[in-house]
């Protein structure tokens, strides 16, 4: 390839800031031509071309306006697209961001919220109950229906993941991603209803694996879900369930595994946020229950009373306390590990009363009053511990020194510190008990043949203040990313292949450099970060300035202007800035010795069970265990059993911040096409040949252009040649049944098009002038 070539593509291909893909090169642009423009509000505004000056165009937008703007800015609209937009981006005859959008709002407006982009699924959170979409008639319909017969749908991508693996017998994996409130969760639900629709037993009475693999879904949700500002049920998790089927294809056992729970919101949440769900269901259970366990108002409640938000709309959290009860009893969780359960949440709402004073000594804390009393003794009942040694372990510490052993007091806010922990730990023991119960209770099933994984995990994540979560977060959006790029590429390669075309015109861009930057050992920023956290003298501060003398010369890390502890990642979907005050601490997965020792003395079997003792080696090596690093351990087995299966991407978008139906909000929508890569899908069709044609399609647009290739008989592939030839373009391919176009020949052939449509009006006219 020469200098020139490469760059000219290189050029297209990447356009600084994100994505700016050149699909109609300027000279396509003609007076009357329908075009888009770039436009701040509404991302993209349709016009049609008046005058051409120089460089520049003045154009009459659809909504009235007159602008003048720079040719180079113009991207040119099909005209003959269906009115109803088309159900398949690949289908667009320009594929660039306002074709991808306008179709996708165009489609939204009549409710189709599913679209391909090849084979990945566009899905856009109806915010609506559209029961017809997945009723059983729907799912019959869908059942062995080759992929693009019937509309796009969840039930589409399923059935192609199970064919595939009955056929083939290969792993399949469904990723399923997108921003908090897309619709994560519910098409997950669908997929693993419809997975378990295909894979059923005949008899779908009683407890069958497939009704168990089902009902883990509101047991998780009931622990692990909570209202945020952005989605009433988000789920504070990630999880990937891996469905393991027989050699008859039928559902034979399932593994789950969640990834990095939110244990903060146990403590501490903000209005109109609320706490996890199962916390208000209690609250909310039959009277006897409640008085068992001393529980009633839930604004009675320091962990909830933070927020003024404590009922949801459309959700009756009695009904639902009963519910998740119902589905524990299918999982096989017996009454009396129910009983347990519900005990320890009740006791965190009364640890989260106890209030702590001053105590005599300088230094040291005492429960505050009578009330915290009684919290502090119901506290103690619910866990079975002894309330002495609870109050001790809440307002003490043990220091070792190598003369003695000293019991160093806590001031109240150590104590209150201390106590929160203790809720933060006693929450997330009980969250990972029941993912491994219900795990044992669906059962593995050893021989079987082949899996399909389901992964529902948070999108990236950009917010005004970015965290330690956010970092682990948008991590592992990176490495779904590389997955999702390396795949895209492949089948795009795998296309030329099949079609006979070269591929070396593809060009893949990684994003290995930002992975190394955060996961590299040693030397990356989870490593620098364990670091500091083994070195005691470390702070946010010293790591900060390590990162900043580490990463001065890398790309993809920013120093902020004046900033003396953040740092800013350059990420493949954007740039995050990261406060770093709070990541020592959180990367610290620490149970004080104090709190392990209080519970593992429990007399209630199950809660000492959460907290087995610790052998002498780890009760040694356990001063530092790096949340960071073993995240990136899950990753990379996660990443290892991805690359395993045949992935299927599902992207969800949510159209508008209000949660409400029928409003797409362009900007919002483009931002999330691009964070989910979408775009970048996009982005590597561009690069080599983006419009790929039938040579049946391609003739039924262009044979207009040399009418006269049609005398005499014809052969598709040779007719599509010759026009190709006569229009006097370069640099196309054509392989066994397609045409394949560079980017911004559809849009001169388009022109060239046009300019013989309105050459025959002009003659038709003359004609009908002549005549009158
Ligand atoms: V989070 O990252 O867990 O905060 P998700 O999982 O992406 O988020 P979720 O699936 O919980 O979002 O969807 C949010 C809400 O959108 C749901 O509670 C529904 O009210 C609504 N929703 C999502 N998908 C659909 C759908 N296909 N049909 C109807 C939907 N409503
Ligand atoms: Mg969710």
């Amino acid at each position: 390839m020469g200098l020139l070539e490469y760059l000219k593509r290189y050029f297209y291909a990447w356009q600084a800031p994100y994505l700016r893909i050149r699909m109609g090169l300027p000279e396509n642009i003609i007076v009357g031509s329908h075009i888009w423009l770039g436009d701040t509000e509404l991302v993209w505004i349709d016009g049609e071309v008046l005058n051409i000056n120089g460089e520049d165009a003045e154009i009459q937008t659809s909504d009235g306006k007159r602008v003048v703007a720079n040719l180079g800015k113009l991207y040119p609209k099909d005209m003959d697209a269906p009115a109803a937009g088309v159900d398949d981006m690949t289908k667009l005859s320009y594929l660039h961001e306002p074709g991808v959008l306008h179709n996708l709002e165009t489609r939204y407006e009549i409710n189709e919220i599913y679209t391909y982009t090849g084979n990945i699924l566009i899905a856009i959170n109806p915010f609506q109950s559209l029961p017809h979409l997945y009723d059983a008639y729907t799912m019959k319909r869908y059942k062995g229906a080759p992929v693009g017969e019937l509309s796009p749908h969840v039930f589409a991508i399923a059935d192609s993941a199970y064919r595939e693996m009955i056929t083939e017998g290969k792993n399949n994996s469904i990723l399923v991603s997108g921003e908090s409130g897309a619709g994560k969760t519910e098409t997950t639900k669908m997929l693993m209803r419809y997975l378990a629709y295909l894979g059923g037993h005949s008899t779908a009475e009683g407890r069958t694996v497939e009704k168990q693999v089902l009902e883990s879904n509101p047991v998780l949700e009931a622990f692990g879900n909570a209202k945020t500002v952005r989605n009433n049920n988000s789920s504070r998790f990630g999880k990937f369930v891996q469905i393991q089927f027989d050699k008859y294809g039928r559902i034979s056992g399932a593994a789950i595994r969640t990834y990095l729970l939110e244990k903060s919101r146990v403590c501490q949440i903000s209005d109109p946020e609320r706490n996890y769900h199962c916390f208000y269901l209690l609250c909310a259970a039959p009277l006897e229950e409640r008085e068992k366990y001393k529980l009633g108002d839930p604004k009675l409640f320091h962990y909830l009373n933070q927020s003024n938000c404590y009922e949801l709309v459309g959700v009756n959290d009695a009904h639902d306390y009963l519910t998740t009860k119902r589905a524990m009893d299918i999982l096989g969780i017996s009454q009396s590990e129910q009983d347990s359960i519900f005990r320890i949440v009740a006791a965190i709402l009364h640890l989260g009363n106890i209030k702590f004073a001053k105590g005599e000594e300088s230094d040291s804390s005492v429960v505050e009053d009578e009330e915290s009393k009684f919290h502090l003794q119901m506290t103690a009942k619910l866990l079975m511990c002894d309330p002495f040694a609870l109050e001790d372990a809440l307002c003490k510490r043990v220091m070792i020194t190598p003369e003695e052993i000293i019991k160093r007091t806590l001031d109240p806010i150590a104590a209150t510190v201390s106590r929160d922990g203790l809720a933060k730990t006693i929450y997330s023991r009980l969250f990972d008990w029941l993912v491994d119960k219900i795990n044992v209770s669906i059962g593995q099933d050893p021989t079987s043949k082949c899996l399909i994984g389901v992964l529902d995990i948070y999108g990236f994540e950009s917010f005004k203040t970015n965290s330690f979560e956010q970092f682990c977060i948008n991590f592992t959006n990176e490495k779904l990313q590389q997955h999702f790029n390396q795949h895209v590429f492949k089948m795009e390669q795998e296309e030329y292949t099949r079609e006979g075309i070269d591929w070396s015109y593809l060009e893949f861009v990684d994003n290995q450099d930002v992975l190394d930057l955060i996961e590299k050992k040693p030397g990356g920023i989870i490593a620098l970060l364990d670091e500091a956290c083994m070195f005691p003298k470390s702070t946010y501060e010293t790591f900060s300035q390590k990162l900043y003398q580490t990463f001065k010369d890398h790309k993809r890390f920013i120093k902020p202007k004046l900033a003396r502890s953040n740092f800013t990642i350059v990420h493949y979907a954007g740039e995050v800035q990261y406060q770093s005050d709070q990541f020592l601490d959180k990367n610290k997965d620490y149970v004080v010795p104090e709190h392990q020792d209080l519970l593992s003395a429990s007399n209630c079997a199950f809660v000492s069970g959460l907290f087995p003792p610790l052998s002498e080696d780890k009760a040694k090596s356990s001063k530092f265990s790096s949340i960071g690093s073993r995240f990136k351990l899950q990753l990379q087995q996660l990443m290892e059993t991805l690359n395993s299966t045949e992935p299927h991407y599902i992207r969800c978008v949510k159209p508008n911040n209000l949660l409400k139906p029928s409003i797409f909000e362009n900007m919002n929508v483009m931002q999330q096409l691009r964070s989910g890569g979408v775009l970048e899908a996009v982005r590597i069709k561009c690069a080599g040949y983006p419009t790929h044609r039938t040579f049946h399609d391609f003739l039924t647009r262009f044979h207009i252009l040399a009418p006269e290739v049609f005398q005499g008989s014809f052969e598709e592939k040779d007719t599509c040649r010759k026009i190709l030839e006569k229009i006097g373009l370069t640099d196309y391919q054509i392989g066994e049944t397609k045409v394949f176009l560079r980017a911004g020949q559809m849009a001169e052939l388009d022109a060239r098009r046009a300019g013989v449509f309105s050459k025959s009006a002009t003659i038709i006219q003359r004609q009908s002038k002549a005549h009158t």
